[in-house]
């Protein structure tokens, strides 16, 4: 189905802009207009107040509350689940003149325009209030988040009367008093408010989850020329009363520095009171937050960048992709994952999903090593929980969750799970790629072995030897969650090979090279030899389900038998089929939500002949209906390297503005932050036809129709890469000039600082 561009925001390089205030597009302006630096995160809502439609979204990364919902007692299926948190508003305003209050849902303001700089990392909105007794007030609000001091924050408002004195009460605070959208509920207990006025006010206030005791020390520090203080203390917020006295034409600043301090785990009680015990103290100004954040933006511009000439909705597009996936994470905090929305909304509550490993760990490979490694070492940190997981479904070893916060299990449809293993098998895949790229022999004897010899445990006890002496798995889900309690799903079978196959060789090399930290692992988690040996053989009689006159892999068993569904035939009206069409009528047929095989086929694209990728292109690629904004991209990257390129460009094409132009009419419920992932491999996999799972790296480059150029970086280990390429040629050089040894159109090539330039092979 054609998904059409609701287009809204103006198209600049370097910014998002809203020109004019429509309310219709308010829920998705916040979303878009989020900030975020990986520990919390804010949605770009009004924080004067709005009566319109809204959502007040404040998060912190690990800050999360728990339902127990009652499902019965089937054994395996979760009845728990837990969810992120809505938490304090650290932006809260109340701005009245005259005694009415500025609500821009019935206010009269003209001149209207919101700017987020992707240089800067700066929100501003500025406009116009004639108010109803005939004042014209400029108003500039202004906000950013601190992207390395995390828990740092601040807001700058500048009042500016053009039409004479005026006086505007301004109320400043910290409000734990939002509901969580999702359950309509509060979740919060405050304690240790405080206010106090001398040269500057200070505010302090401490929020506690009802459940899981989670804790946000939210202090600020505000700076303003003003009179008559008030202080207001309410149960779940602590704020400021002021008068300013404007004169014409002379612009008035209230400047506030914030602090949020937050409580994830009892072990960091102690250093969290510290935290808490000097946030009223000045650390920081707004000037010095803001050319800070300058020179981060500026140096993840410099190696990260991607510039396209000729299509400036892309360039704008792809730069706010980069942009969104430097705020959500950046290795900043240690033990925290992603969410499916980042810290944007709370859809898929806060989640993180095997979509961390598969979609966005390559942007941090090549992007930023720190980040990758933390996101690895947050399967280690949980492996306790995939051990407990493992266990509710009678496996032994360790098996992922498919949705998770704190490494709990929290899916509460049982299909996935209870059935998908490929968060486990995504670990493993992680593991691997990050040895591949940085050969971190350290995080493998520290953290990545233990993780892959309990991976392979599960993969050993959750699958069985066939009546013909085949090893694979039965009931499960593979990443085609339209086909479910399926055997032998191609994907599950080849990726648990693979795991098995990786994990052998890793005890040898570990046990050749470091004897005694071999033992160590080993000896901690009562490995036997003996299981090396049965995975050895499993993983030898795996059944991957392959048709060799066809060269076709089979999705699952039977799946070729199945009832054909033409799906370009299923009328427009019927979408979204979850709300169209009964459950089971999904399931019944060979229609696919997003690519299973395909799938495969990229993660290990090495390992497939053209002949094999091309007769499953053309078998599965009109079966799949895209339901997922996580699919388009696969196919793409697939089409590109078949040479494709118009069908490439189609796939493309919605991939970095997925958000922007709200294709799928539900970025109001925040962003879609791993398909943003996706739109990076789209463009560096994609038309740049970077392959890594083989010997070093190899590059294929095409280009699209209507790019002039495009250039892109590769941070590859110690060096970064630059490649322009044009439709005549492709430049490749390296910044440092320490040498790298890459492919390009299949012929090795020795890349050094000068320029390696060759022609251009559509
Ligand atoms: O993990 C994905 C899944 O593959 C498809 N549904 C959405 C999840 C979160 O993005």
């Amino acid at each position: 189905m054609a998904k059409v561009a609701d287009k809204y925001f103006e198209i600049d390089q370097w910014k998002i802009i809203e020109n004019g205030y429509n309310p219709a597009y308010g829920e998705v302006a916040e979303s878009v207009f989020s900030l975020g630096n990986e520990y919390m995160g804010i949605r770009g809502f009004f924080e004067e107040g709005y009566s319109g439609k809204k959502l007040i979204g404040s998060y912190f990364n690990g800050i999360y509350e728990q339902t127990k919902p009652d499902y019965g007692h089937y054994k395996g299926i979760v009845d728990f689940t837990e969810y992120m948190v809505n938490s304090v508003n650290w932006l809260y305003t109340r701005m009245e003149v005259d005694g009415e209050q500025l609500d821009l849902a019935v206010s009269e303001v003209e001149d209207f325009r919101r700017v987020l700089d992707l240089k800067t990392g700066v929100l501003t909105r500025s406009f116009v209030w004639n108010t109803k007794s005939g004042k014209k007030i400029r108003l500039l609000f202004e906000r950013l988040l601190s992207m390395t001091k995390v828990t740092c924050a601040a807001q700058k408002i500048t009042m500016e009367s053009l039409s004479g004195a005026v006086t505007v009460q301004l109320t400043s605070g910290l409000d734990f008093s939002e509901k969580h959208q999702m359950t309509d509920e509060n979740l919060w207990k405050c304690s240790r408010e405080n206010v106090s006025f001398g040269e500057v006010i200070t505010l302090g206030i401490e929020g506690t989850t009802l459940q899981t005791k989670k804790k946000v020390y939210s202090s600020a520090i505000i700076e303003a020329d003003c009179s008559n203080v008030k202080e207001i203390v309410q149960e779940q917020s602590v704020a400021a009363q002021m008068d300013f006295e404007l004169k014409e034409k002379t612009p008035v600043t209230v400047v506030k520095l914030v602090k949020n301090i937050t409580l994830k785990d009892e072990e960091e009680q102690a250093t969290y009171e510290e935290q808490v015990a000097v946030a009223d103290q000045k650390t920081f100004d707004y000037d010095s937050l803001l050319s800070e954040s300058v020179e981060f933006w500026n140096d993840v511009w410099k190696h990260s960048d991607i510039v396209i000439e000729g299509d400036d909705e892309n360039q704008q597009g792809i730069r706010f992709c980069i942009f969104q996936m430097f705020q959500t994470y950046h290795g900043a905090v240690k033990g925290t994952n992603i969410g499916a929305k980042g810290l944007t909304g709370e859809a898929y509550n806060g989640n993180a999903f095997w979509d961390t490993e598969t979609y966005c760990l390559p942007f941090f490979l090549f992007n930023n090593k720190e980040a990758a490694k933390n996101l690895l070492y947050f399967r280690y940190k949980t492996l306790d929980e995939a051990r407990e997981r493992a266990k509710m479904l009678d496996c032994k070893g360790a098996f992922y969750p498919i949705a998770t916060i704190s490494g709990k299990e929290c899916c509460n449809l049982w299909q996935h799970a209870s059935l998908q293993l490929q968060a486990s098998t995504a670990v493993a895949y992680g593991i691997w790629f990050y040895e591949k790229i940085y050969q971190d022999r350290d995080f493998m004897k520290n953290y990545g072995l233990e993780m892959l010899i309990e991976i392979c445990r599960m993969l050993a006890t959750r699958g069985d030897f066939s009546a013909e002496g085949k090893y694979g798995y039965y009931c499960v889900m593979g990443p085609d969650e339209f086909q479910m309690m399926v055997n032998n799903n191609c994907y599950t079978n080849y990726m648990a090979k693979f795991t098995f196959d990786y994990t052998l060789k890793k005890l040898g090399d570990v046990e050749r090279d470091d004897e005694a930290a071999y033992k160590k692992v080993t000896d901690a988690i009562h490995f036997e030899e003996k299981e090396a040996v049965a995975w050895a053989e499993m993983s030898e009689k795996m059944d991957i389900p392959y048709h060799e006159d066809t060269k076709l892999f089979e999705q699952h068993e039977g799946f070729f038998k199945l009832p054909h569904v033409e799906v370009d035939e299923i009328p427009v009206e019927d979408f979204p089929l979850y709300h169209h069409w009964t459950y089971d009528r999904i399931y019944r047929n060979d229609m696919i939500k997003q690519p299973d095989v395909l799938m495969l086929m990229l993660l290990f694209n090495s390992k497939f002949t053209r002949e094999q990728l091309e007769a499953n292109y053309d078998y599965y690629e009109h079966r799949c209906i895209h339901e997922s904004s996580l699919s388009p991209s696969v196919h793409s990257i697939l089409a590109s390297q078949l040479g494709k390129h118009k069908e490439a460009y189609d796939f493309f094409g919605f991939a970095t503005r997925m958000d922007l132009d709200n294709y799928n009419r539900n970025t109001r419920e925040g962003l879609h932050t791993t398909s943003i992932a996706a739109a990076w491999m789209n463009i560096i996999y994609g038309f740049g036809g970077l392959r890594s799972d083989g010997e070093g790296l190899s590059l294929n480059p095409s280009i699209p129709e209507n790019w002039k150029s495009y250039t892109f970086k590769i941070n590859y280990q110690d060096e970064t890469i630059d490649v322009t390429v044009t439709k005549e040629k492709v430049e490749i050089k390296t910044e440092k000039g320490i040498p790298v040894s890459i492919n390009v159109y299949g012929k090795p090539v020795e890349l050094t600082k000068d320029t390696f330039t060759c022609p251009y092979q559509a």
